[in-house]
């Protein structure tokens, strides 16, 4: 299954895990709550998955495409980096599957804590569109990450504060409902 935790506030490499002293885990119920969703899939037939078939076919994710996040292999890794992990929200889902290597996706839950989720080597997640979030590499510096879409892409992020958008007002009142 997925870890997910609360974060602590210290400003230290946010690398590193930031779980709180005891740790406050967050349950996948917790994280179906605030409209994120989880699969865990065999990354290393992601070529020819029927599993990964049937999630695409299902949801109409019928773009893909796979980044690489590393220093030396990512063009304007410093500046990415850096973008990737500024509070933000996107006006479409985003939907990333881990390939291999590690990732964190920080999610605001409904009270603005942030959850950090522990992306590993085969597993899928899907952020709805609207949520406050945020991604960085773990201490291990590398994750090979496929991004799904549905239809043409739109990688366009908005940074906080992004109230006034339609999506962020229609995610709120969702949470309110859920
Ligand atoms: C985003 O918008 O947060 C991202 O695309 C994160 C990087 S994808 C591995
Ligand atoms: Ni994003």
């Amino acid at each position: 299954s997925i870890e997910a935790w609360f974060m602590d506030d210290s400003d230290e490499d946010h690398r590193m895990p930031h779980k709180l002293n005891p740790n406050e885990p967050v349950s996948l119920k917790e994280l179906e709550n605030i409209g994120v969703f989880y699969w865990k899939l065999d990354a290393d037939i992601y070529e020819a998955d029927p599993a990964l078939e049937k999630i695409r076919k299902d949801r109409g994710y019928s773009y893909s495409d796979i980044i690489t996040i590393d220093k030396d292999k990512l063009p304007n890794y410093e500046d990415k980096m850096k973008m990737f992990f500024e509070e933000h929200l996107h006006l479409d889902d985003e939907i990333r599957y881990i390939l291999d290597g590690r990732a964190y996706f920080d999610v605001r839950d409904r009270e603005d804590r942030w959850i950090r989720i522990a992306m590993t080597k085969g597993d899928l997640i899907t952020l709805p569109a609207g949520i406050y979030h945020r991604f960085t590499l773990t201490e291990t510096n590398y994750t090979q990450t496929m991004r799904l879409f549905v239809g043409e892409p739109v990688w366009k992020a908005y940074n906080r504060p992004a109230d006034e958008f339609d999506i962020r007002q229609k995610y709120v009142s969702a949470l309110q409902c859920a």
